[in-house]
């Protein structure tokens, strides 16, 4: 039946479960008929009416398309709680994420946007501690916090990946970070590089005064992964740093309901094959508000200006989507990153706000006089932004900004 569970005179309970999204038909599917598809095999349903069907499961668990524009292709479907289990993130998006992007009926589905009632959410923990408590462990409330990524992203062995971070604290930023694609490899073990970093991170906070971050990535299978983090408890650090796209949701749920207590920092590796698209996959906004409820500190939510391409929209519907109140979940720091220098840090904080952790990984250690350099004009330049002075004027008497606006000036990278 073509519109079993079309219902455009349905107002969404409040414990709903609402669902944006973007439906394109297959060739000789109607609007309406692929819209009713996607309720049905996102919920109770399957191609064919079954026997076994009971009215009262029809009727507690059935979902409702309640708005449809078939000119913008928007489809609105209200989902029962009723309908997921409890806590069981990976559960949800097995219904309103699992199937229905392989169906013959569209030619392209897109789920742009989650609205999650109380009654669902407050059974995820959220951020343990959220943008206040990452200030506070840093011991900087009234600007952005700086970062920086190593690079080359993987080759350098543990000695000389401390000593490059160790450059990158002394210069000014205030946290460190791996690549998302190390790990554990042969040139650089985990454990080597945790303990050596660790003991240049303590120099660092002796000799400037100022409380440091190591974000290491514990990205592994999940015993290896628990293994690791216990190493970085036994050590005493703060932060660990997970790839939450490739590792799945079930990972980070687990992770964060494990009882260790870091500042848990996102990396959205992979995103891209779900999000570019606009016409078919997930939104990044989607995926955000969900690594929040799940607990997650830190999320990586683009540019505008830098090497992703994001554009400012819908940096800012990441945005929104991490820090916007929301029920009892903390806010998540967002996290901009990818192609980013000294010169183009007044278009973050023009973008994004103060409340943003900008990390640059080739726009500090790119910079002609090395990875310290590179740091202090990060600092400089956000300094500049803060004194509501140009970063020109701002670099007559910072060497080092000079430096960095000479070799890339204000310039949106690629
Ligand atoms: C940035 C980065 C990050 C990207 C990820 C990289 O390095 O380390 O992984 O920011 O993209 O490997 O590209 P650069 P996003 O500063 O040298 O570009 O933040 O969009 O998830
Ligand atoms: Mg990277």
């Amino acid at each position: 039946m073509a519109g079993e569970y079309i219902d455009l005179t349905y107002e969404p309970k409040e414990s709903d479960v609402v669902v944006d999204f973007y439906v394109e038909p297959a060739e000789g599917e109607s609007f309406e008929s692929a819209a009713n598809k996607v309720a049905t095999e996102s919920s109770i349903g399957t191609w064919t009416d079954v026997k076994t069907m009971l009215p009262e499961i029809y009727e507690r668990l059935r979902p409702h398309v309640f708005e449809m524009d078939e000119e913008r292709g928007t489809v609105r479907i209200a989902y029962p709680s009723a309908l997921f289990e409890r806590g069981n993130m990976p559960g949800i998006l097995a219904s309103i994420a699992g199937n229905i992007f392989g169906m013959k009926a569209v030619k392209n589905l897109r789920l742009n946007w989650i609205e999650w009632p109380e009654e669902v959410v407050r059974e995820y923990k959220g951020p343990l501690y959220g943008i206040e408590g990452v200030r506070k462990v840093l011991g900087v409330e009234d600007r952005p916090l700086l970062g920086t990524i190593v690079k080359p992203k993987v080759g350098l062995p543990p000695e000389m990946f401390a000593d490059v971070a160790y450059s990158a604290w002394r210069g000014g930023l205030d946290i460190v970070k791996d690549d998302e694609n190390l790990v554990g490899q042969d040139f650089c073990s985990f454990e080597d590089r945790l303990y050596r970093v660790l003991e240049k991170k303590d120099l660092a906070e002796e000799e400037t005064g100022e409380s440091k971050g190591y974000m290491v990535n514990i990205t592994a299978p999940w015993d290896e992964m628990i293994k690791r983090a216990e190493m970085v408890d036994d050590a005493g650090n703060e932060y660990i740093m997970m790839d939450v796209v490739i590792l799945g949701f079930s990972a980070v749920q687990a992770f964060r309901n494990y009882g260790f207590e870091f500042i848990i920092h996102a990396h959205r590796a992979m995103h891209g094959a779900v999000t570019r698209n606009k016409k078919h996959g997930i939104s990044m906004a989607a995926l955000a508000r969900i690594y929040r409820m799940l607990g997650v500190d830190q999320l990586h939510v683009g540019t505008a200006v830098g090497k992703m391409v994001e554009g400012r929209e819908e940096v800012l519907k990441n945005v929104h989507a991490v820090r916007d109140p929301f029920y009892h979940i903390k806010p998540t720091f967002p996290v901009a990153s990818g192609g980013l220098h000294p010169g183009l840090v007044p278009d973050i904080v023009e973008i994004v706000g103060k409340d943003v952790i900008i990390q640059a990984g080739g726009g500090v250690h790119g910079h002609p006089d090395g990875t310290e350099a590179g740091a202090r004009a990060m600092r400089q330049a956000v300094e500049a932004v803060l004194e509501g002075v140009a970063l020109e004027d701002y670099a007559e008497d910072h060497p080092e900004l000079k430096k960095a606006l000479e070799k890339w000036g204000r310039m949106r990278t690629k």
